[in-house]
């Protein structure tokens, strides 16, 4: 009999499906498209570690139970190599990133090959190819010329130690997301795309899909959608009234109704400094809190808990629903880039104005009660609900109902090496005649869609210079550039874009990669998205699954796709922890594959990855168990001999573990449709060994070929070994049926127990035929609906009728 020797078998299988094309599906004429896709990696390390093979390895064996189901999977692959992880990897090694890519571009495909995924390889795509990122940047050019690209100066979120520029998803509790350095704010002129303007649709379309809820809440917190009024309180003397305009400072409140009990008001730093510049605030003390401010610029405690700290203005203000008169401070827990960065305070209702008012000796008044949710102390609105009030009191002060969004612009530029240049040159004559693409951007130009790509070059002084602008902005080659309208010098942008905009149109690029004249193929866009199923990180919540949508919005919008979600259904899968951690380079512990697929086999992998927990939790990486595995599968090797070898003699014993084998086929065809995949290989351990369970007389051929498909998403390689040399099936496994299952069959290990309260039915499970007595009354009793009928009280008597009912009297 021969040995199971994975490496033979992975090695051969591998080579051998990539030349049958079996994982390739016909892009044009499939007739059940089933897009399944997968964040692709970004390589940012030498290469791919055991928590990314979980990742792709999961959404392969999704992927693959689907093709067996008769769908035409298409589960593409590609390289995000373009962007800033790929670059600082490269400056740490000391290479230069154009010629790491390449580098990486090998090892990356080759650990992606040896896990034995159903990749199809064919259109395969990297970010930082010329002809992918000509696109990119036609898309920005569309962004532009749809009015969604625009430049302003901001004080934006600065990462000294990556000496760029980052987009607010990007910080994390006031640090950088990739390197933990605490972030700056700088003033700088830079690219944003508006995406604000598909808040409110970015917010409605959630409910209709089926993503994970942790993600969508996410999205949801971070679109930040809240109702509320815009309110002018009139000041009181002024040092300088404007002349003109509007005598007062306008507030956003979520809470008008609480109006009657704002007992001082309090405006941001960024606005103060604006009112000492009209002349409305003086006094060094507001100058000085001001100046410390803008020195240590934006923290993540700021509007947050933490430190009130703050000034009075000596300006006062009117209260204009009881016309008192009330104090204005100043203080960074109001944000200047937030509502009007000024606010009524209602330090009786709402716990940040609580705690300003504590620290600092500022009056409170309660104003609606806690029991009742009704107003007091309110004149003619006291005793009105608190909802009602909020409408009728925004009436009476002439105030404005208005829908605000926390969701910020898309800040797209960066000042570094290693990206796709911003197509845009901008002809500072052209901008002094006032003359340019569009009104608001005098000067600015899109480079032609002809000239596209604006070609990166290869240069050798390409790490960031900290300066605010890119190691571009030193190449007079690079930057020098024709007006694409007056023909005079003009200067090409040398800013690069996010890399968070290549990763958000991969997916319609993978239908056709190499496509000369367009962006996207637009009959197998149609055919193929949105997709089925998309697999990722849960970390990219706000990140790319809020700009991928985006941009599919906008694209949808210039009528170039039909749809505005790109992913019907999206999981998020667990995270593999080492030692308490989870796995990344900078904590020292990251587990290499290649190791283990060398050593056990990437069949071995996969399965022990997949047994650690279901998909969407993770799970802890303890080699011990994989020995567990090896022999598993050692089992299934020496059993599928013996299978044949009884074949051709006496033959198997026909239909003995019919059951076991229906029971698996029910379970793991379950399983896999949950992601859990856990109990999926523990469910065909008990197959297993219900099929060996007569070691002088296998198992019938038929049910161990049932029994490998089950295996077959997990295990590819063994059993498409086993189904084809061992059985001597002609195609392959991967694409035979999925076996059905006869539910009669299951039925029968399985009865209906009914559980009554006081002859009440109140639930109806199903249990084991084997069930026992103390076992069903148990189960009566932990229902939950069981419970609620209970209301805590004790039964008095509990009746059992065998293998059907259980009734709890009361
Ligand atoms: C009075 C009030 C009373 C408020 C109360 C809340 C509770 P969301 O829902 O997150 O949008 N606010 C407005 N602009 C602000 C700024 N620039 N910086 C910090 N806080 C600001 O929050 C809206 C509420 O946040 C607003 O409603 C305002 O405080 C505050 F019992 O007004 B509220
Ligand atoms: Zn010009």
């Amino acid at each position: 009999m021969p040995a199971y020797d994975a490496k033979k078998i992975e090695a051969k299988w591998q080579k051998k499906w990539v030349e049958e094309g079996i994982y390739e599906p016909d892009l044009d004429r499939a007739k059940k498209p089933f897009y399944n896709l997968m964040m692709f990696p970004y390589p940012s390390a030498e290469g791919l570690h055991v928590g990314n093979v979980y990742a792709f390895t999961g959404a392969d064996i999704y992927g693959r139970m689907k093709r067996m189901q008769g769908n035409d999977v298409f589960e593409p692959i590609g390289l995000d190599g373009f962007g800033i992880h790929s670059e600082n990897y490269a400056l740490k090694i000391g290479a230069h990133p154009m010629d790491q890519a390449a580098v990486s571009e090998k090892r990356f495909y080759e650990q992606l090959q040896s896990i034995g995924n159903g990749f199809a390889w064919n259109e395969r795509l990297e970010t930082y190819d010329p002809e992918y990122y000509r696109w990119t940047q036609w898309i920005f050019v569309q962004m532009f010329k749809h009015g969604l690209a625009y430049r302003k100066k901001q004080s934006v979120n600065w990462c000294p130690k990556d000496e760029t520029v980052l987009a607010d998803e990007q910080v994390i509790a006031g640090a950088c997301e990739r390197c933990g350095t605490k972030v700056v704010q700088k003033e700088l002129e830079q690219w944003f795309f508006r995406i604000t303007a598909y808040a409110d649709r970015l917010l409605k379309n959630l409910e209709t899909l089926d993503w994970s809820e942790k993600v969508k809440i996410a999205q949801k917190n971070w679109i930040g959608r809240s109702e509320g009024a815009l309110v002018v309180f009139p000041l009181k003397d002024p040092l300088n009234w404007p002349t003109k305009g509007k005598r007062g400072v306008e507030v956003f409140t979520t809470r008008p109704d609480t109006i009657f009990g704002a007992t001082f008001m309090v405006v941001s730093p960024e606005l103060a400094q604006k009112w000492v510049d009209i002349g409305w605030m003086a006094g060094s003390e507001v100058k000085q809190y001001i100046k410390a401010f803008a020195a240590r610029g934006k923290t993540a405690d700021d509007g947050e808990a933490g430190e009130k700290t703050g000034v009075a203005s000596g300006v006062y203000a009117i209260n204009p629903a009881n016309k008192e008169e009330i104090p204005v401070w100043v203080a960074d827990y109001v944000l200047g880039d937030v509502g009007t960065g000024a606010i009524m305070a209602v330090p009786a209702h709402d716990e940040r104005d609580f705690a300003f008012a504590k620290k600092h000796n500022l009056p409170m008044k309660q104003v609606i009660t806690q029991e009742t949710g009704a107003l007091i102390d309110s004149q003619k609105f006291t005793g009105m609900d608190s909802e009602k009030a909020k409408w009728e009191i925004t009436k009476l002060v002439g105030g404005e109902r208005k829908v605000q969004f926390r969701l910020r612009d898309w800040l797209i530029s960066r000042q570094r090496y290693w990206g796709p240049p911003i197509p845009m040159v901008y002809c500072e004559g052209c901008a002094a005649k006032k003359i340019g693409e569009r009104s608001d951007m005098l000067g600015w130009y899109t480079v032609p869609e002809e000239e596209l790509p604006v070609a990166l070059p290869h240069i050798k002084n390409f790490r960031p210079s900290g300066s605010g602008v890119s190691p571009l902005a030193a190449e007079r080659s690079f930057y020098e550039a024709k007006c694409p309208r007056c023909g005079g010098v003009a200067r090409r942008e040398t800013d690069v874009s996010d890399t968070f905009l290549d990763s958000a149109w991969y997916y319609l690029r993978y239908l056709d990669p190499q496509n000369e004249k367009s962006a996207l193929h637009e009959a197998r866009v149609k055919r193929w998205l949105p997709a089925e199923m998309y697999t990722g990180g849960a970390e990219h919540s706000v990140l790319h699954l809020l700009y991928v949508r985006f941009v599919a919005m906008a694209l949808h919008d210039w009528g170039l796709v039909g749809f505005e979600e790109p992913f019907k259904k999206f999981r998020a899968h667990g995270l593999i922890i080492k030692e308490g951690a989870k796995m990344s380079k900078s904590k020292g512990n990251v587990v290499n594959p290649d190791e283990y697929v060398r050593q056990f086999g990437a069949d071995t992998l996969r399965m022990y990855l997949m047994f650690l927990a279901p998909f969407e939790e993770g799970g802890d990486f303890r080699d011990q168990a994989i020995l567990g595995v090896l022999r598993f599968l050692e089992r299934v090797w020496k059993l599928g001999q013996a299978v044949v070898a009884a074949e051709k003699g006496s033959g198997g014993k026909k239909g003995g573990a019919a059951k076991a084998v229906m029971i698996a086929v029910k379970k793991v065809t379950d399983d896999i449709e949950r992601l859990h995949y856990n109990t999926a290989v523990s469910a065909l351990m008990v197959c297993l060994r219900a099929l060996e369970d007569d070691p002088s007389r296998p198992p019938a051929k038929e049910q161990f070929e049932v029994f490998l498909k089950l295996l077959a998403p997990l295990a590819p390689h063994i059993t498409e070994e086993l189904w084809r040399e061992t059985f001597g099936n002609k195609t392959s496994i991967h694409r035979a049926p999925w076996p059905a299952y006869d539910s009669a069959l299951i039925a029968e290990e399985t009865v209906t127990l009914i559980f009554q309260v006081n002859s009440r039915v109140r639930d109806v499970v199903r249990a084991a035929s084997t069930i026992t007595e103390a076992d069903a009354k148990a189960l009566a009793l932990a229902s939950a609906k069981v419970q609620n009928a209970l209301k805590g009280q004790a039964p008095r008597k509990v009746i059992y009728v065998d293998k059907k009912l259980v009734n709890i009297v009361i």
